[in-house]
């Protein structure tokens, strides 16, 4: 249990630079990642550096202001890496696909021109 109370995921650890990772954006409140499993040419995970939030909702209810900048920031990454066609994604809960509890959105795109990204 980390001191304010919430259990590090292994993207505190990467927040932390305990891990590397290839860190793609970065402000005071928000960190950006390629994924370690990418499911599309441009895979990135976006995610709070505050660990308190579990999923999409969470965050929503708790900052809706952080959410806004996340999404911001995905915005951006998208415009440098993507066709600026892209689909952001947040797994929410086991059943869903969730692995780590640790609110974050997936930014799946391509740079080329693509008529579907899955
Ligand atoms: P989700 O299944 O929605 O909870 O997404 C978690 C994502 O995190 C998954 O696509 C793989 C990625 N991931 C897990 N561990 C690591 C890691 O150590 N490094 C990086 N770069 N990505 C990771």
């Amino acid at each position: 249990m980390s001191p304010s109370g919430f259990e590090p995921t292994i993207f505190s650890r990467i927040i932390a630079r305990e891990i590397p990772a290839t860190i793609v954006a970065e402000t005071e409140q928000i960190i950006a990642f390629v994924d370690i499993a990418p499911k599309a040419p441009v895979h990135v995970v976006i995610t709070t550096k505050d660990p308190q939030y579990q999923n999409v909702v969470e965050l929503a209810a708790g900052n809706p202001a952080l959410l806004a900048e996340l999404v911001a920031v995905a915005e951006r990454i998208a415009a440098e890496r993507t066709n600026g066609q892209f689909r952001l994604v947040f797994n929410t809960g086991a059943a869903a696909g969730q692995t780590v509890f640790h609110v974050h959105a997936h930014l799946l795109g391509s740079p080329e021109p693509t008529d579907s990204l899955g």
